[in-house]
């Protein structure tokens, strides 16, 4: 493919500066935003992130802020997670439904008060929906893009590189946890979470003037743990069935669909925008889904449309996304099948840009 043309509208980040004179050799566009996708090379990155621990400049994963005395009903409205019982400290995947149903995003939640949330959205323009739905309902909030930009830490060392910057107070943070630590004498929400199986750290940098300076404490810290730059790994992230808003699903599927039912309470997240849409097709329960999809063959091109999936020629599904792994030495996919070929150790054919292949619905995600 050709080059992306920079220009103010694709925005550039914090750390962009960083990740430049690390050497990245491509980006995509997330939210308007660079993202890096290959420093290395994405089995060199894949393998480098599954040993040591990498800095990631997930700035793109921009934040809807909203502040003021209904900011809890309106994030109610918003999901169909119960959010009756999250705390203060505490971060949540919540799938984002319209009033079909639809997926509209599926963002990390971050509770900072009972009146002050952030949803750390994935990429699609959430920010005129909530506010929308905070005018239309005539709510008491702020409804704000702040000033936040997250870099994560990924990585099996993630945790002795950050206890290294923070303290031993980063080793007490739980799964999906946040605790408030000092840097450069500004407090930064640092979270146990990330957009990889490995484990590690989201830190909101809140203010870009930290960007840089947090970037490169973190590289200096940790050379002799083999730091370096990285990026959210396609190859990772299919092993470990993490899903990609606008590839692997889009408003056109309900959450039980891509398989996030596990964040739905639908039945008790009183309020929620969609919950009659779900509550009527959660009766029927979906007939089709995400699977774990193994192809046959050679490593497997770029997946940058659909691939249709086939049972006796006929379509009963898509691929959207796909990898060649070297540690499962299969290509790995995510693929949305139909009930009637959903079951683990279907075969099927997936009709590739270079020619059918065979494939197997797996059990499960490859960890
Ligand atoms: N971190 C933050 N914001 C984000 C992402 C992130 N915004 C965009 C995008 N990623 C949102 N999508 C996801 C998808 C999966 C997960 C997080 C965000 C995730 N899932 C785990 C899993 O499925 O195993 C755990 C979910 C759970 O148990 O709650 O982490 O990465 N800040």
């Amino acid at each position: 493919m050709a080059l992306i043309s920079p220009s103010r509208r694709l925005r550039r980040t914090p750390f962009s500066d960083g990740v430049e004179a690390a050497g990245v050799k491509a980006y995509t566009v997330y939210n308007h935003m660079l993202l890096p996708t290959v420093f290395d090379s994405v089995e060199a990155d894949y393998h480098h992130l599954k040993k040591h621990v990498q800095i990631w400049d997930v700035a793109c994963e921009r934040q809807v802020e909203i502040k003021g005395p209904d900011a809890a009903r309106l994030m109610q409205m918003l999901t169909p997670r119960d959010l009756r019982r999250m705390q203060i400290g505490q971060c949540l995947y919540v799938p984002i439904v319209d009033e079909t149903g639809g997926m509209l995003n599926d963002p990390v939640a971050v509770k900072l008060a009972e009146d002050h949330w952030w949803i750390s959205i994935a990429d699609s323009d959430l920010l005129y929906w909530v506010n929308a739905v905070a005018h239309g309902w005539r709510l008491d909030v702020l409804v704000d893009e702040p000033d936040v930009s997250p870099l994560a830490v990924q990585g099996p060392k993630a945790e002795a590189l950050m206890a290294r910057l923070f303290g031993p107070r980063v080793r007490e943070i739980g799964f999906f946890r946040y605790e408030k630590l000092a840097f450069q004498g500004r407090d930064l929400v640092v979270a146990r979470s990330g957009y990889s199986k490995q484990g590690g750290f989201e830190i909101y940098v809140d203010g870009s003037d930290l960007g840089m300076p947090l970037w490169q404490a973190l590289m200096a810290a940790g050379e002799d743990l083999q730091v370096r730059a990285g990026c959210p790994n396609l190859i990772e992230r299919i092993e470990g069935g993490l899903l990609s808003y606008g590839n692997d699903m889009t408003d056109d599927n309900t959450p039980h669909e891509c398989g996030l039912g596990r964040f739905c309470n639908t039945s008790t997240a009183i309020g929620c925008i969609g919950r009659d849409a779900l509550l009527r097709v959660a009766k029927e329960g979906p007939v089709q889904q995400i699977r774990a999809i193994a192809i046959g063959g050679e490593p497997v091109g770029c997946c940058d449309r659909w691939w249709p999936i086939l049972a006796g020629g006929k379509r009963v599904g898509r691929i959207s996304s796909a990898a060649w792994s070297p540690d499962f030495r299969t290509n790995v996919a995510i693929g949305m099948v139909r009930m009637t070929h959903w079951d683990a150790g279907t075969k099927l054919e997936i009709e590739t840009p270079d020619g059918l292949r065979p494939a197997i619905v797996q059990e499960k995600f490859w960890n």
